[in-house]
């Protein structure tokens, strides 16, 4: 059954002419390398993507024959392949045609085993993409050297904010039973250079640290290992006082550290290449050094000390706001920049792609590129807590490739000032993982980009459906195209011109942007959106909260001024009167009507355009997404008119002339 069980790696047969070609490139496997787990890992994979396209798996043999796949690492490699190992780091690789001895191979070349597993994976989406495999020459080394999935999952094998099923990890059969699909996700993950994986929720139970349950990190440890993906842990703050009945979890008292001190020792006997530690501390709740009067850099460098002797690495989260700051949007900045610097070698700060938390847009977070001495790490949410769950079809991508390319003025990119990029995961039980087929992609876009954010995000989407859904080009463009779409599309429906925030309380699905009365002012819509009879938006300008000025100087002049404002951050950085005039001529009031006019017709093109792919897909996947097109559909609508509805209510202005009544 297409049920998309297989993600990306379908491996179906190929037609001629490519089936030829590739019966030609892949008559056999050699190994130029000691063999490893890894590398037996590789070959499976090879194998088996070959058997699926070209009916036959090619075997593994001693010596180099036409048509071989060769796979070489430094010092192992024949004479005639010259290649700069060293540029390739630990993780790169070559894939490259070449004649060696008269005999035409395709050489994988790597300076180690993950940079060969890498490799045949790139070679396999090459067969799959349709790429000319008698002519291949790429080199790939990835940018940022850490890319990890966060799972918010508990340990009771619910996911917060997971949309997608229950947690995969069966904690309860684990460590002795070991399902088959954990193997399944970590080649996935492999697939795109994904090396790491925090297995349990931000707000993390102390519970995940204690003996039976680090047997079953260790189990799934083992599992994931030959595919390169190292187990993390989230950790709780106060595990020394939950579980070591010690009196304090104060970072700087010494019991406490000699805690953590043998805690991470135990860890690391049962895991060796265990990651490190993701923490949520003072943050929504969670306990924190500030608990006892110490600040951010004493409690992760009080964890890094327990971690570095074993090479592990703290991943220390700026996700923090209190109920008193008078911009929400201001506030880890404020606590965090002051202390760069101040931080261990082995601390990463890992800061959400912008400062609130993860809206449809969002400008990308002003500490990127404002803390020199510290290096950080890019937080996005595949999963769509924000964006319609796994609903509505809403392709990330875009959004990613915006905040990853988003010029800091501080000399870097995004993607340029962080060391690691970790994706909340929207992976679960469901049968295609991701809660429908179309949020497999944020999947795939989410580890292709973070391997490579020189990306464009419409060329990973084309590899993503010639490996799922089709490689015949017409098709195939045609869904790129919507999804392409989508994201704009959900920013016009929900929050266009830098509204962010009028989701439905708690659950964060639907509208709500009327909700006032919560118990935290911080959380309200009309917090963020501040609409009243004379205006809307949130002024962060010099006359409001003055959070505008945390970007660099270029930055904070241009988006200080609303003449100067992009009309797609314009409410999140400035109030203005209804009738301020708009680029296009309109009015602020008019603009926002026909902005959210404009999403619904998006998602209802995007559904005629599925419609008409019809013959291209199988019925099963087909039908599917038809479905949830046409919940999509429903739900734009609900948005729009909602919220329409309501911020006419506080203009009290009436709809623009030719803007059609609701359905
Ligand atoms: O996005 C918000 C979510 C919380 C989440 C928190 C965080 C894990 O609503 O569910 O908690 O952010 O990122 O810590």
């Amino acid at each position: 059954a297409e049920d998309g069980y297989e993600l990306w790696l379908r491996y179906r047969p190929l037609a001629a002419p490519a089936l030829a070609q590739l019966q030609t490139q892949a008559r056999r496997i050699v190994l130029a390398a000691p063999d490893s787990p890894t590398l037996r890992a590789a070959v499976a994979e090879l194998q088996r993507g070959v058997a699926g396209m070209a009916g036959r798996a090619p075997a593994l043999r001693g010596s180099v024959a036409p048509g071989a796949l060769l796979l070489a690492l430094p010092g192992r490699a024949p004479a005639g392949v010259s290649v700069d190992w060293a540029a390739l780091g630990p993780e790169g690789y070559v894939l490259r045609s070449l004649v060696l001895q008269g005999r035409r191979v395709t050489l994988i070349a790597a300076s180690t085993d993950r940079g060969l597993l890498y490799g045949s994976f790139a070679w396999l989406r090459a067969a799959q993409t349709g790429a000319d495999l008698s002519r291949l020459n790429e080199r790939s080394v990835p940018k940022v050297g850490l890319r990890l999935l966060n799972h918010w999952d508990n340990l009771d094998r619910h996911v917060e904010r997971g949309y997608a099923g229950a947690s995969l990890w069966d904690w309860w059969r684990l460590p002795d039973i070991v399902d088959a699909r954990y193997t399944d996700y970590a080649r996935a993950n492999a697939s795109l250079g994904i090396n790491g994986a925090v297995l349990n929720n931000v707000n993390a139970k102390a519970d995940s640290l204690t003996a039976p349950y680090l047997a079953k990190a260790a189990a799934l440890a083992d599992v994931f290992r030959p595919w390169g993906v190292k187990v993390w842990l989230s950790a709780r703050f106060s595990a020394p006082r939950e579980l070591g009945g010690l009196k304090t979890s104060d970072p700087l008292d010494p019991a406490v550290r000699a805690w953590w001190q043998a805690k991470a020792a135990e860890i690391y006997r049962l895991i060796p290449d265990f990651g490190g530690f993701l923490v949520k501390a003072n943050s929504e709740g969670q306990p924190g050094p500030q608990d006892y009067g110490r600040s951010h850099a004493d409690g992760a460098n009080m964890l890094a000390e327990a971690l570095s002797a074993h090479g592990g690495v703290v991943m220390w989260r700026a996700f923090v706001y209190a109920p008193e700051a008078k911009d929400r949007a201001a506030q880890a900045f404020d606590d965090f920049k002051p202390l760069d610097g101040q931080f261990a070698p082995n601390v990463i700060v890992q800061v959400k792609n912008g400062p609130i938390d993860f809206q449809p847009r969002e400008p990308f977070h002003p500490l990127f590129g404002a803390m020199p001495k510290t290096p950080l790490a890019l937080e996005l949410q595949i999963t769509k807590e924000y964006l319609g769950f796994s609903t509505h079809l809403v392709h990330l991508g875009p959004l990613f490739e915006e905040v990853l390319k988003a010029d800091t003025h501080h000399g870097t990119t995004v993607a340029g000032a962080v060391k690691a990029i970790a994706g909340v995961a929207n992976i679960g039980t469901d049968r295609n993982w991701s809660g429908s087929q179309f949020d497999q992609a944020n999947w795939y876009a989410f580890g292709r980009q973070a391997w490579d954010p020189d990306l464009a995000a419409a060329d990973v989407a084309r590899e993503w459906v010639a490996q799922t859904f089709t490689a015949r080009p017409a098709a195939r463009d045609a869904i790129v195209a919507l999804m392409a779409d989508s994201r704009e599309a959900v920013v016009d429906y929900m929050t266009p011109l830098g509204l962010h925030h009028l989701m439905g309380t708690g659950h964060h699905y639907g509208p709500a942007p009327w909700v006032d009365n919560l118990e935290r002012a911080d959380w309200n819509p009309t917090y963020f959106h501040r609409a009243s009879r004379s205006g809307i938006g949130f002024d962060r300008s010099a006359r409001g909260s003055k959070a505008v000025a945390q970007y660099a100087p270029a930055l904070a002049r241009s988006w200080g001024d609303p003449r100067t404002t992009p009309p797609e951050l314009l409410l999140w950085f400035h109030h203005l009167p209804w009738d301020h005039a708009m680029p296009s001529g309109r009015t602020l009031w008019a603009e926002l009507v026909a902005r959210y006019d404009r999403g619904v017709a998006t998602v209802d093109s995007m559904a005629r355009r599925w419609a008409a792919l019809k013959p291209d897909i199988d019925p099963q996947r087909h039908a599917e997404v038809t479905a949830y097109l046409t919940v999509q559909a429903r739900e734009a609508r609900w948005w729009r008119d909602a919220c329409i509805a309501y911020f006419q209510s506080v203009s009290g202005l009436p709809l623009p002339a030719g803007t059609r009544p609701p359905e």
